[in-house]
């Protein structure tokens, strides 16, 4: 190396630097000749080691020079044209990527419907608990120890109850229905009582087609003087209506619940065929819907509301039940594996 190829190098910085126009030309020139890894002035640095130390001394002395004036020029220039503009080399005409929106589960979009129509109709909503006392979920409900709903086969107990609530009272189950919530409300307010009460619950069920150890409830009831069937039944129709279309055929089937009497189940005339029968329907033309029953005596008698004075309706509703007949799925485990491809043709 002599001083020589120094003066090669620095006309071929200053025919470089006088085409440089922008702020990415400038640091193309940067990396040419000063870069870490492969800058011209670097890779003559490097070199300096090999030679004898007289003339390693007077040529790294013009290195070291020729690298303070590319420095300044580069600096010089660089002030001049400002900092690179925040998009250079990016197209920004480029379409851009749509984010993916997300949505509410189909489970949530029917659970709120169910929601915003009662309370449209001036029903509070209430929640509670999930790990609920023996009180609350079974005796006051009209189902005394040996009730087979208690059973272990049935009901899913915690393994040791917990500590007494204020009122002395131990969870010691996962609630099978939201009632409890119900109970604790009438405890606490005197009629009349308007409300729903939505939640998950739990039953010992194995996870199939057609069973999962926990849903989603939606509860309803209604206390005052003097209701009647026929306001449950005016009330039904009137959700019916809001949820399915108006006109749509309803009609109650007998059934039973120890905490309603007389009980019944509500149908709906079916979605997939208008009733004339379908695969959906099981060739009846009718889709069960709900359950649901005049209060039983001896519930109101167990919160302390005199029978004699009032009356009420309830209702339940098994969200995952009614959303599988909706959509017309036929394995309750889809909505919980969270398959977009599934989800996303449900619910809009
Ligand atoms: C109180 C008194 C009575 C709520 C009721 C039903 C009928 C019913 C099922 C629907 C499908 C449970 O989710 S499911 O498995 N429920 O059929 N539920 S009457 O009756 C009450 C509630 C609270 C104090």
């Amino acid at each position: 190396m002599s001083v020589s190829d120094l003066s090669t190098l620095q006309a071929e910085f200053d025919e470089a630097l006088s085409q440089a126009q922008s702020a990415a030309d400038l640091k193309a020139v940067r990396d040419r000749f000063l870069g870490r890894k492969s800058g011209r002035l670097t890779a003559l640095l490097k070199t300096l080691g090999s030679l004898p130390p007289d003339e390693r001394r007077t040529v790294g002395a013009a290195v070291n020079a020729l690298k303070q004036t590319f420095e300044a020029r580069l600096a010089e220039r660089e002030a001049a044209v400002g900092s690179p503009a925040p998009f250079e080399g990016v197209d920004i005409t480029l379409p851009g990527r749509r984010p993916a929106l997300g949505r509410r589960h189909p489970l949530t979009q029917v659970r709120e419907r169910i929601e915003d129509i009662f309370a449209g109709m001036g029903y509070q909503i209430i929640e509670g608990p999930e790990l609920e006392d023996d009180w609350h979920n079974f005796e006051a409900l009209n189902m005394p120890a040996e009730h087979p709903a208690r059973d272990m086969q049935d009901t899913l107990y915690l393994s040791a109850p917990m500590p007494a609530d204020a009122s002395g009272r131990r969870a010691s189950l996962l609630r099978t229905h939201t009632s409890g919530m119900q109970i604790r409300y009438m405890e606490a307010h005197e009629p009349p009582v308007r409300l729903i009460a939505p939640g998950r619950v739990y039953r010992r069920d194995n996870f199939d087609a057609t069973h999962t150890p926990m849903f989603t409830q939606v509860e309803g009831l209604v206390v005052d003087r003097d209701i009647s069937l026929g306001d449950l039944k005016g009330t039904l129709q009137v959700f019916a209506e809001q949820f399915f279309g108006a006109g749509v055929a309803t009609r109650l089937r007998p059934s039973f619940f120890p905490y309603t009497e007389p009980s019944a189940e509500l149908d709906v005339e079916c979605q997939g065929c208008g009733g004339r029968g379908c695969p959906l329907c099981k060739y009846t033309g009718w889709i069960e819907v709900l359950g649901c029953g005049m209060v039983h005596p001896a519930v109101f008698e167990a919160v302390g509301y005199d029978p004699e004075q009032y009356t009420g309706f309830a209702f339940g509703v098994g969200i995952e039940r009614l959303a599988l007949r909706l959509y017309g799925v036929d394995d309750i485990r889809m909505f919980y594996e969270n398959d977009l491809r599934f989800l996303e043709q449900l619910a809009p």
